[in-house]
């Protein structure tokens, strides 16, 4: 038995690679749509098309116990539609997110930033709303911060011209920010260095509560596979960072 993990692209790496590293017995197979992407910038109707085409294959060549939809684009548009399709445990990063974001702000003001989809399809302010009315909520699209990461320029100062411009007209309003994009975690470090005192929410790493909570085998052989449907330059550069020498295919939709 093993679990799925799916992304619009490589940035889900980044929640594979912290599940990996948290279950390392895990059988864990990853799905990224390269020859798609960006899903961030489609409709509802095509980001739960593709992303259901995607976990159908997983399904079909797997015997899967749980599907992770690292993808923060497709949690916020087709998580209903795929824990209707799927008779699986369905885990999005929407509300693992919201949960560590609620948790641990002191003042009640978040911001939320993410691809244009996610900001658009106000996932994270309605779940947010739904728990906790009181809290003021921020979203910012930051749409250039997902070819910057895969261009592998987070650390780079035109990765911290972008975070500032993103993130200052906020920064006296609130204490955390929830990177509610699967690429963002990489930008961590240029985040605190200009602005230490933020809370930065990594649903990489609030989803592992939800994958503990779940009645799956960790205990397998540890066996891992990156499936993707191009083998795009971006792969190339992200996998080596963020998964080093894990075997991988190709796959065509
Ligand atoms: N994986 C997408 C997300 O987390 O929203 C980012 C990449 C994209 O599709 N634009």
């Amino acid at each position: 038995m093993a679990i799925g993990v799916f992304d619009s692209g490589i940035g889900g790496l980044t929640v594979f690679r912290t599940i990996a590293k948290e279950f390392p017995k895990l059988d864990i197979y990853y799905f990224g749509d390269t020859a798609r992407v960006p899903y961030g910038i489609r409709s509802k109707d095509t980001i739960i098309k593709y992303t259901t085409e995607c976990i159908d294959y997983l399904v079909k060549h797997y015997n899967l116990e749980a599907i992770v939809i690292a993808c923060n684009s497709a949690s916020s548009y087709a998580i209903d539609s795929l824990k209707i399709k799927f008779n699986l445990p369905v885990l999005g990063v929407i509300d693992p997110g919201v949960r560590a974001a609620l948790t641990t702000t002191k003042t009640n003001n978040i911001l939320v930033i993410g691809t244009k989809a996610t900001v658009n399809s106000n996932a994270y302010p309605n779940k947010i709303n739904q728990i906790s009315p009181l809290t003021k909520i921020y979203q910012q699209a930051c749409p250039l911060f997902v070819p910057i990461v895969e261009e592998g320029l987070f650390n780079h100062k035109v990765a911290e011209t972008m975070v500032k411009e993103y993130l200052s007209p906020y920064i006296d309003k609130i204490d955390t920010v929830i990177l509610g994009c699967t690429h963002y975690p990489l930008l961590k470090e240029t985040i605190s260095k200009l602005y230490p005192d933020l809370n930065l929410v990594d649903s990489s790493i609030a989803i592992l509560d939800d994958l503990r909570n779940l009645q799956i085998t960790f205990n397998e052989s540890g066996k891992r596979l990156i499936h993707i449907t191009d083998k795009t330059q971006s792969f190339e550069t992200l996998k080596n960072i963020l998964a080093g020498n894990t075997p991988f295919k190709i796959v065509s939709m």
